[in-house]
């Protein structure tokens, strides 16, 4: 790693959306998510937003994109790099963290700030663009997209049916609040090599559906309006996986029911993703 400048670190936290990525990527490296290079985040920014802190008239070069991404023409993202550990993101946002923007023909990335000595973007950015994209239709404000390996998500995925209503409603009895954070419950895609767009194609087919999206025996996909909404949602999907996975080899006693689940549901004002309470 080069020398780092403490001022230049400093200056870099001091831009909300740096410290956002940095803060977050910190938490879930420290949650034991994140081991190595595992996870990537990218947050799409406002122009406004972005000009504030950076010269959006300065680009540093320009990268090609697996795809070209003409929905996403002219939107500004920070992501984080490819093969950069969250560990790090921290001590040196601007090694591990990068700002692009889409040119106006969605062919080519333009690289504002960061990724010093020629890093590249997350090697999941196929996923990541085709997943703002689908979200970006179903909901304007959406925002971010959070990819880690959430620890009890994943060993979960070796045990229970992939099937997507019943891993939902399982996940559903585990925490009272889990059918209020996530009513549109959970799409799950067959295992499949990452960094490819084909993962990508199919990871975005969910996000049309669904906020959150696993890939069994490797991790998550969670989106959101802000960082804290997709962070959330993963952590409490997570939480509910750590608890299916303390009380899977015991006898249950009790537990919450379905007339239960649909109470709760009524009281929150959220509608459950229909096929997946028989009441
Ligand atoms: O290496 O998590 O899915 C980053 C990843 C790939
Ligand atoms: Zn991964």
């Amino acid at each position: 790693m080069s020398t780092l400048n403490p001022d230049k670190v400093t200056k870099a936290l001091e831009t909300p959306f740096i410290r956002e990525m940095a803060e977050i990527t910190q938490h879930m490296w420290r949650n034991g998510w994140d081991e190595r290079n595992g996870g990537n985040v990218s947050y799409l920014l406002d122009e406004e937003e972005v000009a504030k802190y950076l010269d959006i008239h300065q680009v540093i070069r320009v990268i090609e994109p697996a795809f070209p991404v003409h929905e996403l023409a002219g939107k500004y993202f920070i992501v984080t790099g490819s093969g950069k550990y969250f560990k790090n993101v921290l001590q040196d946002p601007a090694g591990n963290l990068g700002v692009l923007r889409v040119t106006p023909d969605g062919s080519k990335l333009e690289l504002l700030w960061g990724l010093e000595n020629d890093a590249k973007p997350t090697s999941e950015l196929p996923s990541h663009f085709m997943s703002h994209i689908e979200r970006l239709k179903v909901d304007p404000d959406h925002r971010v997209v959070i990819h880690n390996h959430a620890t009890h998500v994943l060993a979960m995925t070796f045990i229970h049916d992939l099937d997507e209503a019943k891993f939902t409603k399982t996940l559903w009895e585990m925490c009272t609040e889990c059918i209020v954070v996530f009513p549109d419950g959970i799409g799950i895609i067959p295992w499949m090599v990452p960094g490819s767009s084909e993962i990508g194609r199919a990871t975005a087919e969910k996000m049309k559906e669904y906020h959150s999206v696993i890939w069994p025996q490797h991790g998550i996909f969670g989106t959101g309006t802000t960082v804290d909404e997709a962070f959330g949602l993963i952590e409490t999907i997570e939480k509910a996986a750590q608890i299916y996975m303390l009380v899977a080899h015991h006898e249950i006693k009790q537990r919450i029911t379905e007339r239960e689940l649909s109470d709760l549901a009524a009281a929150f004002g959220v509608t459950p993703r229909p096929g997946i309470l028989s009441l």
